[in-house]
């Protein structure tokens, strides 16, 4: 009898959904345990070896800790809103929920062949609306303490795409699906308010066990710097006085400043600027504007303009402070305004030789300029002498005692773009009116169903494609007040914010989910996914749940206890898998041909979960032989086979039925140490001639006293301590000692 993997696992994983084998209790004495994937985009391309790859160890751990007697739950499901499944509609010219669903049937299919241990009774996707209905009321909890709110904002507009990207979407100035160019344009926008949740998401880093490099990815992403505020006064052409602050990281350096920069977009520029440089200052404006941040920041040669206008030293009215424009400060962080120490910082040095501007030490060295590093204080008065850390403290309340500056702390994240010019996504539960403004729908007017529209595609100028539904759009409150419905609809990243707390209570119609099941499940146990959702999706989720937590909906503030990555596959050329690279690895050819038992060891046999490694199907025919030898182990044995000819078995499962097995191995107990089989049937045993030790012999644990006595006899030593006398007693206690009494 040889093992045929295709003939038995279909078999199986058809018993396996019909008895229910993995669905999770919410009411259990068992210990609990949440392993989570994070749920794939149903995409037209089917299931990625990578997926496969992410999916199995946690499949592993979850048959692993049902089989330690955990309560587990291992859930799937789909994350169907958002741009890629929408670009791939608009490819297609498929309607997105026709496309969306025959994804999902296809990556159901395929994550079915594989065996995953998911409880297929709590599938979701959040394109569902009996999903987007929760997400909509959860915007609407948002909204209400003040966390949602629309601004004229600076957008980064993807033309290619058609929509605008949160900063979580964009890498190195491109979008991080397709990689189009990005621009900056000011648009009216919906925001989340996750930068008043800076401090808590950092410092509750601390509480989970997450890989660090994941850690310290959110951590540079908030970016939070401490430092002061300063207050400079410049003078308009009108001889008018004019505050301006900026953030420093450095107070300790403020002797050292020479000139300073603001951003072409700072609102005092239009003041101060004198008539010889307007026109200068102003064509420099208007060549910023289109710069992208990422150029701005990126940019090695700095560019800038001399305004003509000049500022007080906060410290000595008498010295006065060249003010110039320049793009590499940005706008929206800090001040927008810098204090600029050309001997410390290297950005002002750079600018200080590119301007002829004087450039003065204030921390000793025996290091060139500038120089960025620790130092004693000189030129600096009062600070003369200090280490920089003490200078720092000493300047910074030196500023308070004068009411010019404060000890500042600074978050280089922004606030979450949350509003997308796309049909593919949750409308958002709200309405506008003329009179009564803006107004978030209660719970029993959700949700606010997505409408089956032909014209979705996104429009050039950035108008969402709802607005062009007029009667979908209108609006009428209970007291007749007309008004119109937003249009924005939400990102992809919405649904993706909270799904795992869905799967803790999936049906529930009247609620979210309850607090008891949330209460019982949560924090997922472990989380399993790409790190390149670092600083979206992970960040995000965590806002969502410190929101949720403090307003009394669930009861952990942090969602997921432990985090790990899976590595890429790579192509057989080391490569990362694309079609056009031609090294595509096709799933279900490789199914077709091993079935999900081989390749699912063989994945685990390939590296590291957390490494890249390439694909390469030359080592599978040793896992084959393998999963034979251990099928032959339990099978070839005619006396034990009990199911030769059903045409049942996975691999474990059809063995656990030859074994004479009547339940599933999958539920089974995993097996426990029993200390009575591993005890040892031979012995060293001491061999005594009138109690003095006179040798050894190998001999089994319960060997008889005769036998013992002659293994004895064949040692030399032993035979010369009785020099030939007979044994006249023996004292033996089998597995312990041998004394031979001789006269
Ligand atoms: C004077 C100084 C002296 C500075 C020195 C640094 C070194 P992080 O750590 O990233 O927060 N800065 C402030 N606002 C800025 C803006 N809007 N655009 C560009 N640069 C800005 O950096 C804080 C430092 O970056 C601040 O401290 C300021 O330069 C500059 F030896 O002030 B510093």
């Amino acid at each position: 009898m040889t093992y045929k993997p295709l003939d038995t696992e279909s078999a199986w994983q058809k018993r396996w959904d019909e008895k229910k084998t993995f669905q999770a209790d919410n009411k259990s004495s068992r210990p609990k345990y949440f392993a989570l994937d994070m749920f794939p985009y149903p995409s037209g391309s089917g299931l990625h070896i990578g997926h496969i790859a992410s999916y199995t160890p946690t499949d592993i751990i979850s048959r692993y800790k049902r089989a330690q007697g955990f309560n587990v739950l291992h859930p799937m499901g789909y994350d169907a809103f958002g741009l890629p499944a929408e670009q791939y509609a608009i490819q297609t010219g498929v309607h997105p929920s026709k496309t969306t669903d025959q994804a999902i049937e296809t990556f159901r299919r395929q994550l079915k062949s594989f065996g995953f241990s998911f409880d297929w009774s709590r599938e979701i996707s959040t394109c569902d609306p009996k999903f987007y209905k929760w997400t909509q009321y959860i915007f609407t909890k948002l909204h209400d303490r003040g966390l949602a709110y629309q601004k004229e904002v600076p957008v980064n507009w993807c033309p290619a795409l058609r929509t605008v990207l949160a900063n979580e979407e964009v890498v190195d100035g491109k979008s991080e699906r397709g990689g189009h160019p990005v621009v900056r344009q000011p648009m009216k926008q919906w925001m989340l308010k996750i930068t008043d949740y800076a401090e808590r998401l950092l410092h509750d880093l601390d509480k989970v066990d997450w890989p660090h490099r994941t850690k310290e990815g959110q951590r540079n992403w908030i970016g939070k710097s401490e430092g002061a505020q300063v207050t400079f006064k410049i003078e308009d052409h009108h001889k008018k006085l004019h505050d301006v602050s900026v953030f420093t990281t450095r107070p300790d350096t403020l002797y050292g400043v020479t000139f300073m920069v603001l951003a072409p977009e700072h609102p005092l520029v239009p003041l101060i600027m004198t008539a010889d440089t307007k026109l200068a200052v102003e064509a420099y404006i208007k060549k910023s504007s289109s710069k992208s941040e990422v150029d701005r920041k990126a940019a090695t040669e700095k560019t800038g303009e001399d305004t003509g206008a000049f500022a007080q030293h906060p410290l000595d009215p008498k010295i006065k402070i060249p003010i110039y424009i320049s793009d590499y400060v940005l706008m929206d962080y800090g001040t927008g305004a810098i204090m600029a120490v050309p001997g410390h910082d290297a950005r002002d040095f750079e600018f200080a030789k590119k301007f002829n501007l004087a450039i003065v030490r204030v921390l000793e060295s025996s290091e060139d300029l500038p120089f960025e590093g620790d130092g004693k204080m000189i030129n600096s008065h009062f600070l003369n002498g200090l280490e920089k850390t003490d200078a720092i403290h000493r300047m910074t309340a030196h500023l308070q005692e004068k009411g010019i500056g404060q000890k500042e702390i600074q978050y280089k994240f922004r606030d979450w773009l949350f509003s997308r010019q796309r049909y593919w996504g949750e409308p958002f539960p709200v309405v506008h009116f003329p009179q009564k403004g803006l107004k978030t729908l209660p719970k029993n007017e959700l949700p606010v169903l997505l409408p089956e529209v032909t014209d979705y595609q996104p429009s050039e100028k950035g108008e969402a494609p709802l607005a062009r539904n007029k009667s979908w759009t209108e609006y009428t409150d209970k007291d007749g007040e007309k008004g119109h419905r937003e249009t924005d609809t939400m990102p992809g990243s919405a649904g993706s914010s909270w799904y795992f707390l869905r799967y803790t209570d999936p049906l529930n119609d009247q609620d979210p989910f309850s607090f008891e099941a949330q209460k019982y499940w949560m924090p997922v146990d472990l989380y399993v996914g790409g790190a390149e959702h670092t600083v979206g999706h992970l960040l995000y989720a965590r806002f969502w749940q410190k929101v949720l937590f403090d307003a009394g909906i669930v009861s952990h503030d942090e969602p997921f206890k432990k985090l790990a990555h899976q590595g890429l596959i790579l192509g057989t050329d080391g490569e990362k898998i694309s079609k056009s690279r031609g090294n595509f690895v096709n799933l279900d050819e490789l199914h077709g041909k091993y079935g999900a038992d081989i390749l699912r060891t063989y994945i685990s046999f390939l590296g590291p979960m957390d490494k890249d490694k390439p694909w390469s199907d030359k080592g599978i025919d040793g896992v084959r032989r393998f999963l034979d030898r251990i099928w032959r182990l339990v099978a070839n044995d005619e006396g034990q086979c009990h199911a030769t000819n059903d045409a049942l078995p996975a691999e474990a499962e059809k063995m656990w039925t030859i074994l004479g097995e009547k339940d599933f191995v999958s539920l089974a107990p995993w097996p426990k140490f029993n200390p009575s089989l591993v005890t040892d049937d031979t012995v060293t045993l001491g061999v005594q001639v009138n109690g003095k030790m006179r040798g050894t012999i190998e001999i089994a644990v319960d060997a008889a006293e005769k036998s013992a006595v002659e293994e004895a006899q064949k040692i030399s030593t032993v035979l010369a301590a009785l020099g030939g006398k007979n044994i006249d007693k023996v004292i033996y206690k089998p597995g312990k000692i041998l004394n031979l009494i001789a006269k």
